[in-house]
C-alpha cells in the first residue's frame, strides 16, 4: 500500500508543504499559558507540552481543538497521533475529526462537537451503541449542514465508508492519516502494535468526493458513562498541490512570502526563549527528560513488558522480511517456469508449414526427456520448500501470540533451502541455454 501510494505520488508529482499553521505537535505543544499556538481549544480539553487531552477518563467529558484559520488550500494530507485508552474492556465515546465550513462547539452532541456540521467529519467510534459487536470503528461521515448523526445505530446508514479497526489501548500511539487530493479521500491507519513509520494500513479510499473550500480543522471527543483518556498527540498538515496549481496563479506573492517566513522566524524565537525558560525553572526535570534517571524508576513488570513488545516488534520484522523474501522467490520462480515453458513448446511443437521447405532441419531436441523430468522434479522440491518455509513461518506467528519474547525462533533453514535450490535451477538453465546456444551455432 505504501509502495503504490508512494508511486502513484510520483507519478502525479505531488508538491508536498507542511503547514505549520494548521499543525501541533510535541515537545511544547502548548506554552507556558496553556494555549495552542494557531489553534483553540475548550470543553474540557486541556494541553500540556507533550499532548492535547480532549476528553478526560471521566463520566461525561466532552471537549474540542479548533484551527483558528480555515485552510488557504484545497488538497492536504492530515496525519493524527493519538491514543485512546481506559481500564475497562469497552471504553467510550471516541474521537472525531472534523474539516467543516465552521468551527464547531466544544462541547457539542456528536464526540464532543457540533451536530448538522457542513463538511467532512472521520469518527474513531469506541462504543457500540447498536449493539452488533462492530466497534470500535472507524468511518468517514459526510454532512451538508441538515443531517442529525444518528447515535443509536452508530451512524451505520449515514457513513460513505469506513473500517473495523480495534484503537483503544495500544502499546504505542495509533495514527491515521486522511488525504483528500483531486477529489479522493483516503485514510490509512496505523495500529499502534509497533511504532514503524511504515505500517500505516488503508483503512478505506472514496472516489468523487466533494467538500467545501475552505474549511476548519478540528479534533473533539466525549465520554459517556464508560470514559477512555482521548489523548492527541500531534496534528501535522501537508498541503498538495498539482504542478499547474504551483506553476501558476496559487504562487504566493514575494510580500506575503516574506511576512509568513517572518511570522515563522519569531514564532521559532518565542519557542526558543520559552524552552531555555523551561529548563531554568525545572532543571531537575529536564536532567529527568534527558534519559538520564530513566532506567532507575523501571519497575520488573514494565520492564518484562517493554522486552516483550521489544521481541514481538523484532519478530514481526522479521516475518515481514520472510514474506517479502518468499515472494519474491515465487515471483523468479513464476519467471523462469514460464521461460522454460515457452522454450520447450518452441522446440516441441513448431508446427511446419505444408507448402514452405522445412526449414534448415531443426536441430535434435537440446533437451532431452530426462532434463526435462528433472527439471520439473526440481520445482517440485522448491514448491514443498516454500510450502514448509510457510507454514515453519505460521508457527513464528503462533509462538509470538502466545507471548514468546526470543526473536530467535525463525529458522533460516527452510529460507537457505530455498535459495539454494533456485541457485541450482538458475545453474541448471544456464548450462542447458549454453547447449542450446552451442548447438544452434553449428548451423551457421
Ligand atoms: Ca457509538
Ligand atoms: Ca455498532
Amino acid at each position: 500500500v505504501i509502495l503504490c501510494v508512494l508511486v502513484c505520488v510520483n507519478t502525479q508529482s505531488v508538491h508536498r508543504r507542511f503547514e505549520y499553521k494548521y499543525s501541533f505537535k510535541p515537545p511544547y505543544l502548548a506554552q507556558k499559558d496553556g494555549s495552542v499556538p494557531f489553534w483553540e481549544y475548550g470543553g474540557n480539553a486541556i494541553a500540556s507540552g507533550e499532548s492535547v487531552r480532549l476528553a478526560p477518563s471521566l463520566r461525561s467529558q466532552k471537549g474540542a481543538i479548533w484551527s483558528k484559520q480555515p485552510l488557504n488550500f484545497d488538497w492536504w494530507e492530515i496525519d493524527i497521533m493519538f491514543k485512546v485508552t481506559g481500564r475497562g474492556r469497552i471504553g467510550a465515546d471516541g474521537l472525531a475529526f472534523w474539516y467543516t465550513t465552521q468551527r464547531g462547539e466544544y462541547t457539542g452532541e456528536v464526540f464532543g462537537s457540533s451536530d448538522r456540521w457542513n463538511g467532512l467529519a472521520v469518527i474513531f467510534d469506541s462504543f457500540d451503541n447498536d449493539n452488533k459487536h462492530n466497534n470500535p470503528y472507524i468511518m468517514a461521515v459526510l454532512n451538508d449542514g441538515t443531517k442529525v448523526f444518528d447515535h443509536k445505530s452508530d451512524g451505520s446508514q449515514q457513513l460513505l465508508s469506513g473500517c473495523l479497526r480495534d484503537f483503544r489501548n495500544k502499546p504505542f500511539p495509533t495514527r491515521a492519516r486522511i488525504e483528500y487530493y483531486l477529489n479522493t479521500l483516503t485514510v490509512y491507519f496505523h495500529n499502534g502494535m509497533t511504532n514503524n513509520e511504515a505500517d500505516y494500513e488503508l483503512c478505506f479510499r472514496a472516489e468523487n468526493v466533494v467538500l467545501p473550500r475552505g474549511g476548519y480543522l478540528g479534533l473533539s471527543a466525549a465520554t459517556g458513562g464508560l470514559a477512555d483518556d482521548h489523548d492527541v498527540i500531534h496534528l501535522l498538515t501537508t498541503s498538495l498541490h498539482t504542478q499547474q496549481q504551483t506553476g501558476s496563479g496559487q504562487q504566493m506573492s514575494s510580500d506575503e512570502q516574506q511576512k509568513l517566513s517572518q511570522e515563522y522566524q519569531e514564532y521559532q524565537k518565542k519557542l526558543e526563549q520559552q524552552k531555555e525558560e523551561y529548563r531554568k525553572e525545572h532543571p531537575d526535570e529536564v536532567r529527568d527528560k534527558d534519559g538520564e534517571f530513566d532506567d532507575w524508576f523501571e519497575s520488573d513488570a514494565q520492564r518484562e513488558l517493554r522486552q516483550i513488545f521489544q521481541g514481538q516488534t523484532q519478530i514481526h520484522d522479521i516475518l515481514r522480511g520472510l514474506n517479502k523474501k518468499v515472494d519474491e522467490v515465487i515471483g523468479k520462480q513464476m519467471n523462469s517456469l514460464s521461460m522454460l515453458t515457452a522454450v520447450y513448446s518452441h522446440t516441441q511443437g513448431q508446427p511446419l508449414q505444408p507448402g514452405a521447405a522445412p526449414p534448415a532441419q531443426m536441430p535434435a531436441l537440446p533437451i532431452g526427456r530426462h532434463d526435462w523430468d528433472a527439471l520439473v522434479a526440481n520445482n517440485q522440491i522448491m514448491i514443498n520448500t516454500i510450502a514448509e518455509l510457510k507454514i515453519s513461518a505460521g508457527g513464528v506467528q503462533a509462538q509470538a501470540m502466545s507471548g514468546c519474547p526470543e526473536p530467535s525462533c525463525v529458522s533460516f533453514t527452510g529460507l537457505l533451502l530455498v535459495v539454494a535450490a533456485q541457485l541450482i535451477l538458475m545453474l541448471f538453465y544456464a548450462i542447458y541455454k549454453e547447449r542450446k546456444e552451442a548447438q544452434a551455432k553449428k548451423f551457421f
